[in-house]
Parts: C-alpha cells; sequence; structure tokens
C-alpha cells in the first residue's frame, strides 16, 4: 500500500470558462473565446463553443456534493474576470458575486477547501479589443486590480489563490502556434505577453499580501521536463534550451523573483527583449509566489535540429532543437500526447533541489478520452485505463515525495467532463461522465476509485 502525508490534497481542478455556462440575466462580460468562435468556428471540434458546458452556473449546488461523493477534499476553479467585470474594467456584477459567495460556501460547508485562480485563459473581449490584451501594461494593471476586488470580496471565504493558469500556453498558442485568440505570429509581442504575464502575477501578488494576511499565493504552471534524445552535448545543449522556454520562462521570475540569465540573452539575441522596467522588475523580486501549481500531462523530448534554421522565418523555440519521437514511446492517442509518469518524479526533484524545495501540488493531471460510451455499462462508464494512469503517476509522486519533495496534494483535471477549447467535447477527461443533451451526470468507475483513494489516503 502506497500511503500519502497527512493532510493531503485530493480533488480536482477545472476553470470557469470551461465549466460554468453564459445564461439569460447572469451579467457575463464575453471573451477572448466568445470572439474566436464567432469568427472561426470550424476550428472548434464539432462546431461546439464557449457556451455550451457543464452548466456548473445553474447546477453547481448538485455538483458540489457529487464532488464530496467521489472524495474531494479539495477543489480548485477560477473566477470569470468577464464575469465578474464584464468589461475587464470599472462595474463589479452584484450576479456574479452573489454566485461566487453561494458557490465557495458551498464548497466549504462540505468541507471542501476551495483554491482559486484568477485567470484560466479567459481575458475579458473588452480588454482585447481595446488594449490588445495582456500585450498592454494597462491590461497589467487592470489585472492586479481585478485581483484585488477578488480577494476583497471573496478573501473571507478562500484562503489559497493562483494569479494564472498556464501562461506560457497562452503566449505560445495566442502568438505563436494559432490556437488561442488572438492566433498571431508574432515573437516580439509573445515575449511582451509572456514578460507582462509575470509582471502582472507579482502585482497581484502584492496585492495579496494587503488584503489577506492568512492565506497562500501561487502560480500554476505546466511543466513539460524537456528530456534530450541522447548524451551527445549537441541534444544536451537542445534540450537545456528547450527547458529554458518551456518552464523557466515562468518558473524562474515566480518562484525566483528573477529571470535565468542564459534565457534574457538569447531572447536579446534575437531582438526580442520587451519593455520593461527597474521598477518592474523590483516588483517581480519582491513578490514571489509561496505555493506553485504544477500541471502535468507529458515531456518534451528534444534533439538536435537536423536543418539549419531560417533566420527569416519568425522566431519560434524550435529554432534551438526539432521535437524527438522516441522509439517506443507510450502515446494517448486521442489526445496525442506522450504519456510518461516518471515526468512526474523528475518534477518534484527538480523543485526540490533547483526551487527551494517550494511546497507544491499536481494541479492537473489526466487523461482525455474519445468516445467513452463504449466502456458503459448500465449507468457507469468502466474507465479502468483513467485508473492506471492515475496509479502510475502516484507511483512516481510518492517516490519523489519519499525522498523529501514537498509535495502536497494531488488534483486530477478533472471532475466532471467538460469543454476543451478547440477540443470542445471531443476528449473527456471527467470523474463524473456528463450527458451532454439531458446535463445529466454518472459517476464513472474512476470516481468512486478516487472516493477510496481519498479515503485511504493511498491505494
Ligand atoms: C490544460 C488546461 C486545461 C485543460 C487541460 C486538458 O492545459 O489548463 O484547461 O483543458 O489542459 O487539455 P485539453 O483540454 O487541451 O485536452
Amino acid at each position: 500500500m502506497i500511503k500519502f502525508p497527512e493532510n493531503f490534497y485530493w480533488g480536482s481542478s477545472i476553470s470557469a470558462e470551461q465549466s460554468e455556462g453564459r445564461f439569460s440575466g447572469d451579467g457575463k462580460g464575453l471573451t477572448t473565446w466568445d470572439k474566436f468562435f464567432e469568427v472561426e468556428p470550424y476550428k472548434f471540434h464539432n462546431g461546439i463553443g464557449p457556451e455550451t458546458t457543464t452548466s456548473m452556473y445553474k447546477y453547481y449546488l448538485d455538483d458540489v456534493k457529487l464532488l464530496k461523493e467521489t472524495g474531494h477534499n479539495t477543489f480548485r476553479t477560477s473566477i470569470s474576470w468577464a464575469r465578474l467585470i464584464p468589461n475587464g474594467v470599472g462595474e463589479v456584477n452584484e450576479e456574479a458575486v452573489k454566485f461566487y459567495r453561494s458557490y465557495f460556501n458551498a464548497l466549504k460547508e462540505e468541507g471542501i477547501q476551495v483554491f482559486v485562480n484568477l485567470s484560466h485563459f479567459d481575458t475579458p473581449l473588452a480588454l482585447e479589443e481595446e488594449f490588445g490584451g495582456f500585450a498592454s501594461k494597462v491590461v497589467v494593471d487592470a489585472y492586479a486590480k481585478y485581483a484585488r476586488t477578488c480577494f476583497e470580496l471573496f478573501g473571507d471565504t478562500v484562503k489559497t489563490w493562483f494569479t494564472f493558469n498556464e501562461p506560457i500556453v497562452s503566449v505560445e498558442c495566442g502568438y505563436l502556434k494559432q490556437y488561442h485568440y488572438p492566433t498571431e505570429v508574432d515573437p516580439k509581442k509573445a515575449v511582451q505577453v509572456a514578460y507582462n504575464i509575470a509582471l502582472a502575477s507579482a502585482k497581484a501578488t502584492k496585492e495579496f499580501k494587503e488584503v489577506i494576511k492568512d492565506g497562500n499565493i501561487g502560480i500554476i504552471l505546466n511543466l513539460t521536463p524537456a528530456y534530450p534524445r541522447s548524451n551527445h552535448p549537441a541534444d544536451l545543449k537542445a534540450a537545456r534550451i528547450a527547458e529554458l522556454f518551456a518552464n523557466k520562462s515562468f518558473l524562474d521570475p515566480a518562484v525566483k523573483g528573477k529571470y535565468d540569465e542564459e534565457l534574457v540573452e538569447l531572447v536579446k539575441k534575437h531582438d526580442l527583449l520587451p519593455e520593461y522596467t527597474t521598477d518592474e522588475l523590483e516588483i517581480i523580486s519582491n513578490n514571489k509566489v509561496n505555493i506553485l501549481g504544477i500541471n502535468y500531462y507529458q515531456p518534451l523530448r528534444v534533439k538536435a535540429r537536423e536543418s539549419k534554421p531560417n533566420d527569416e522565418a519568425p522566431f519560434m523555440p524550435e529554432y534551438y532543437y526539432d521535437n524527438f519521437i522516441m522509439p517506443g514511446r507510450r502515446m494517448n492517442p486521442h489526445r496525442g500526447w506522450e504519456i510518461y509518469p516518471k515526468g512526474l518524479y523528475d518534477i518534484s526533484v527538480n523543485i526540490r533541489e533547483n526551487y527551494g524545495n517550494i511546497p507544491w501540488f499536481v494541479a492537473e493531471n489526466g487523461m482525455g478520452v474519445e468516445g467513452e460510451e463504449k466502456y458503459k455499462v448500465g449507468d457507469m462508464i468502466h474507465d479502468d485505463y483513467r485508473i492506471e494512469f492515475f496509479k502510475e503517476h502516484l507511483e512516481w509522486l510518492h517516490k519523489g515525495i519519499q525522498e523529501g519533495s514537498n509535495c502536497k496534494g494531488y488534483l486530477v483535471w478533472t471532475a466532471i467532463d467538460c469543454w476543451s477549447w478547440l477540443n470542445a467535447y471531443k476528449n473527456r477527461y471527467g470523474l463524473i461522465e456528463l450527458d451532454l443533451k439531458t446535463a445529466k451526470r454518472y459517476i464513472k468507475k474512476s470516481g468512486y476509485w478516487f472516493k477510496k483513494l481519498n479515503e485511504n489516503n493511498g491505494f
């Protein structure tokens, strides 16, 4: 039997945009996802956009009970900035205040601690259209103000807060790879947005410290450990540089309060340095997080480039490496991501050795599968593959903890099947099945297994 430390967080994560939905009279403002879906609906799997969700806005009281039934002692969601402050700045939507108060209290009453994140890819559209989103320092300040509003409104109930979820994804997908709005290919802007988000996170942390004296403030980063193809120096260099862009770009400012010098040199070399001031760097340096949420799905395998990069092409981190398709790698074919449970152990060692062993927890880990109905017997999907996936990751995590890593918990992605951005409902991740037509929920085998996991504090 594998046992985890006492008071381990067992639960799941979700985001506002992927779960709440929009209902008449709720006052929610538009987000960049509404715009993206309006202009390019064909990019969304089966043409399903951000308004078709689990509708937790309507069903949250029942859903909280389901969380209890599936063994949650912790639950992470986000506040929708556009719901709370429809234009991003200005008036607060009282309907949203009522909703979040009631939602967070319901969780608390069930004995489930609430972790709240402030931004999960869902920037209010008004700020994108008027200022160009996080490319603008105006939006950085608007965000800090929004963060403070949240701390003031809900800080009595919620003690653990996060500034951003997976900011590197917003940067890559929004400004290099075209999977998120504004779907630009603009490396200079990408770097500016990355820097501005790190700054916004630090500014929110500063507000947090002023408003909430007895809580935790963190950031949620998706870490994809960069593994070299071999020990050949060129492969090792490729992995070191991939690690700088993919992981250290946000990990270092958030936890160490400063950027890695090699990363700064590379950015300078490509003439991509963002606009910054020494005062801003000081804010970053003085406002480090005290807890880290880590999302882990897949590793990043790289090798030395096989061809010369094109100096005229827009800069991408791949200027320095090729992705390496490792022979024999295990894949989740539905999502196209490699399954490599040991990555979680490697992350735990990295955080212990290089980041002061800061308290952290797994903030997302999970397996998206298409066509799960075929595993349904009676009312229950027998998702044994998901249970196996969790177990394998937990075994490696446990080893990391045994060796001294300061890991506090394991939150899966996700409780109830949710809307997944461009993939919409293609791959299901939940411990609980969602019937999209009827909105009915059915606990999957993994949901019952998860309850046992919490009861035994291990498996
Ligand atoms: C993470 C995001 C989540 C979630 C998850 C699954 O990157 O934080 O919002 O969506 O990945 O990925 P996907 O939905 O793309 O399958």
